[in-house]
């Protein structure tokens, strides 16, 4: 794949002709005329990792249809086929559309708009007003928007709320882009947000959660958060040989057939 017209082979021989070749394609270049088959891409938002922005189409795949992120939301949408990958395991297991998932850090919407593909329910809650009208906007190039109900607010406040949810989705911020400088990232308090009492909040409505995780997350540590004798499956999402995040999902939504952590004590 390219991204951001960067070739994809380097330091390759050059034969006289097509150095020849090269010198005139660079006497043409200076002539500045731009021909219809060039591609230009738009430099990167100043706030925006390049790394991040190179990914774009990765993270969704209607980027020019006019997607809208934030600076938070650029380093930590999850990429479109992994949130796709995510919803659809969870329709797998259901099989029907009318569940309620509820997204408790819906960001610009990454995770919420491929839920809403799959349920006909989801509540994007997030405390930043700015980032759920963007998942709004969102929402609507993805056509899924009369699917999901949008609260601002904080998660721990707002769960409470409810007695009728079938899945809860967390994926909290791990602590801004620089989360894997450290060899394991300890996800007990992720800026203030204590995952355990989250847990303890979310599991009195269901035992239906899916936490994502940096890929330097500590599996057992993870597992725990579901507290004992709750089954737990972690499952890496990789792209291109390299791990994202890691997917935790607990309860009901273990896999039958794979060997679950369980915590024991
Ligand atoms: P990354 O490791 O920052 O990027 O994030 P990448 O491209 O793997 O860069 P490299 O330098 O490590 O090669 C990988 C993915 O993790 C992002 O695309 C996001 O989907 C997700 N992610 C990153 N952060 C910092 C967060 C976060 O704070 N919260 C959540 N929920 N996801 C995040």
């Amino acid at each position: 794949m390219e991204e951001m017209g960067i070739p994809l082979s380097f330091g390759k021989l050059e034969t006289k002709q097509k150095r020849k070749s090269k010198n005139k394609s660079k006497n043409k270049s200076k002539s500045n005329k731009v021909t219809s088959t060039q591609v230009i891409t738009p430099p990167p938002p100043d706030d925006v990792l390049p790394k991040y922005y190179a990914q774009r189409y990765r993270l969704w795949s209607l980027f020019d249809e006019g997607v809208l992120m934030d600076s938070e939301g650029w380093y930590s949408v999850t990429p479109e086929c992994i949130a796709k990958h995510i919803a659809k395991r969870c329709h797998n297991l259901y099989k029907y559309d009318s569940i309620t998932v509820i997204d408790c850090f819906a960001g610009c919407g990454g995770n919420a708009i491929q839920f809403a593909k799959y349920f006909d329910h989801v509540i994007a809650i997030d405390i930043d007003f700015v980032k759920l009208r963007y998942l709004k906007h969102n929402a609507k190039i993805y056509k899924v928007d009369n699917k999901i109900e949008c609260i601002q607010g904080d998660c721990r406040k707002i769960l409470p709320l409810f007695n009728k949810v079938d899945i809860i989705f967390i994926a909290p911020p791990w602590g801004g882009p620089d989360y894997n400088e450290k060899e394991i990232c300890d996800m007990s308090n992720l800026g203030g947000i204590s995952i355990k009492d989250l847990f303890e909040i979310s599991l009195k409505i269901t035992n239906k959660v899916i936490l994502c995780c940096p890929r330097n997350c500590d599996p057992e540590q993870v597992a725990r958060f579901g507290g004992v004798d709750m089954k737990c499956e972690i499952e890496e999402a990789i792209i291109k040989d390299k791990c994202k995040m890691i997917t935790a999902y607990y309860g009901d939504l273990v896999n039958p057939c794979i060997n679950p952590i369980m915590i024991l004590e």
